[in-house]
């Protein structure tokens, strides 16, 4: 079977999409950074649809700084990929162009600089996941302990962190007069003031010539950011040859929703993604809490909660009465108290959308994936709304109970309580070192784990009776189960 690229384009089997335009065209006008699953099921499509209806002439360099390989994936395939939507048994197969070139940094530094840094682009996106940026989760402070960029303040080229990286792209960029617009598409509250700090703080103890050049010179609007895009698997690679009649090693398959809310704050000449359904706002914040402390809450609830009762899937999940009506209970009850107005995004319609996408029985997506680097994002997703409630004086048992059920699952990682199962996250040597100092009392383990500053912040971390509700739902999570924890938490709040 042939391998999917510009020439064999023409070989595609009837009714699946294909660029319409003239790719040759097109000129590089964009770059993003961290080509993985959701970029390109996500804004590599809305570039496409800009260039599809003669919107824009800006296709895209890809670059990755991490593996996995960028080149390996796309650059036999001219940057082509199909994405895939999938919903109940309904399926839409679509070859994307916008991707006119890749690069992987690791292998090919100095040609990903100079890609960057040429005056011709005019915005860089990113999704380098959450941990990407080095910042202290709890305060958003560019995370100097952080080896990375313990090493990439001894070198001036060669940078391996993000921050460290675009500090050398913007230090050329200077040198050229090149303005530019850096877009942060992880899901991070603030993410383009997140990335600004990084960015900035790093350039500062770098070049403080560049720092002001920044400050001058580079805008970063912060966006909000939505389509459900599992992890890609085996399977999905057959399928896709199957629908389309060739081989490609850069499927992404996703859900049919979209939504991509963007601070208007550009340099440059304004990407045309609104042709496509993306909305410039000037504030972005409201619709970042909606989605992080309802979709995205109930995806890391779930996904702790679930794993714990020996389930896989978000679908799973859903499917279970007892997990379903927790998360329900856990929004509506708790989150949405302390959520703003945000019109076309009211809090009971939103929630009953989000259960309804992650009731996709289609969409595979892990308890373990989302489970996987928490301390990234338990913060935004369940951490706020619990700290916004107690300062009101409200308080959260269910919040409380999925924050327990992190520690629970981070737990049972470990010999002390089981290893059942491997957890990812960069914490886990603290992790370890907890558990070990715990001697296998689950109790013990969940007080020492929430004393963690960087994560709980200054406030929670000293909060004792905080520490005591939280070690008890991890016992009972761990000794008695999810069902009978729950049942009784539920029980308890007349849920
Ligand atoms: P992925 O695993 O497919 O891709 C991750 C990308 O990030 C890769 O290109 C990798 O090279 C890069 N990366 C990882 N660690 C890095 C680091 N420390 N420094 C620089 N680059 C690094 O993951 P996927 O699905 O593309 O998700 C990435 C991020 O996109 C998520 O963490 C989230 O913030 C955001 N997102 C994902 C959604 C999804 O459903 N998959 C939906 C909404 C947002
Ligand atoms: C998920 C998100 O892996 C995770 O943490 O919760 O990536 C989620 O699928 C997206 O935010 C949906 O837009």
């Amino acid at each position: 079977m042939n391998r999917l690229a510009d020439g064999t384009l023409p070989s595609l089997a009837k009714g699946v999409g294909r660029p319409g335009y003239d790719r040759s065209r097109t000129r590089i006008g964009f770059a993003h950074i961290g080509v993985g699953a959701f970029h390109r099921c996500h804004q590599a499509e809305y570039i496409e649809d800009a260039l599809e209806a003669g919107a824009d002439d800006r296709a895209e360099i890809g670059i990755n700084l991490r593996l996995p390989s960028i080149e390996d994936q796309l650059a036999q395939q001219d940057g082509l990929y199909t994405r895939l939507l999938v919903e109940g048994d309904k399926t839409e197969a679509r070859v994307i162009g916008s991707i006119r070139k890749v690069l992987d940094a690791e292998r090919s530094h100095r040609a990903a600089l100079s890609a960057l840094s040429h005056p011709g682009i005019d915005v860089i996106t990113m999704t380098v996941t959450e941990k990407g940026y080095c910042h202290v989760p709890a305060t958003g402070a560019l995370d100097w302990q952080r080896p990375e960029i313990e090493a990439d303040l001894q070198q001036a080229t060669g940078r391996q962190s993000l921050p460290g990286f675009l500090a050398e792209v913007l230090t050329r960029r200077m040198t050229a007069n090149a303005p530019v617009t850096l877009v942060s598409c992880d899901n991070i509250p603030g993410n383009g003031a997140i990335l600004k700090v990084v960015v900035s703080d790093l350039a500062e103890a770098v070049d403080r010539p560049l720092a002001g050049w920044i400050s001058d010179n580079v805008r970063f609007p912060s966006t909000m950011v939505d389509r459900i895009v599992p992890a890609t698997q085996a399977e999905d690679l057959k399928l896709v040859e199957q629908l389309t009649g060739v081989v490609d090693k850069g499927v992404v398959v996703g859900e049919t929703f979209r939504q991509w809310v963007i601070e208007d704050d550009f340099n440059r000449p304004r990407p045309r993604w609104d042709v496509a359904g993306a909305e410039f706002v000037r504030d972005v914040e409201p619709y970042e809490f909606i989605k992080m402390r309802v979709l995205n809450a109930c995806q890391t609830a779930l996904s702790y909660l679930g794993a714990l009762s020996g389930l896989a899937t978000s679908y799973d999940d859903v499917c279970d009465p007892l997990l379903r009506s927790f998360a329900e209970r856990m929004i509506s009850d708790e989150s949405s108290a302390v959520l703003p107005d945000v019109p076309g995004m009211q809090v009971a319609p939103y929630l009953k959308l989000s259960l309804s996408r992650l009731s996709n029985p289609a969409i595979r997506h892990t308890n373990h994936q989302i489970a996987t680097d928490g301390s990234q994002k338990i913060n935004q997703r369940l951490l706020q709304p619990l700290r916004d409630r107690m300062a009101r004086g409200m308080p959260s048992p269910l919040l409380e109970t999925a924050v327990g059920g992190w520690v629970a699952y981070l737990a049972k990682s470990q010999p002390a309580f089981g290893a059942t199962w491997q957890a990812n996250d960069q914490i886990m040597p603290f992790v370890a070192d907890t558990a070990r100092a715990s001697s296998g009392d689950i109790g013990t383990f969940a007080r020492l784990f929430v004393a963690k500053r960087d994560i709980f912040g200054e406030a929670l971390a000293n909060d004792h009776a905080f520490a005591d509700r939280i070690a008890a739902v991890a016992s009972g999570l761990v000794r008695d189960g999810v069902r009978k924890t729950l049942g009784a938490t539920m029980a308890g709040t007349g849920a």
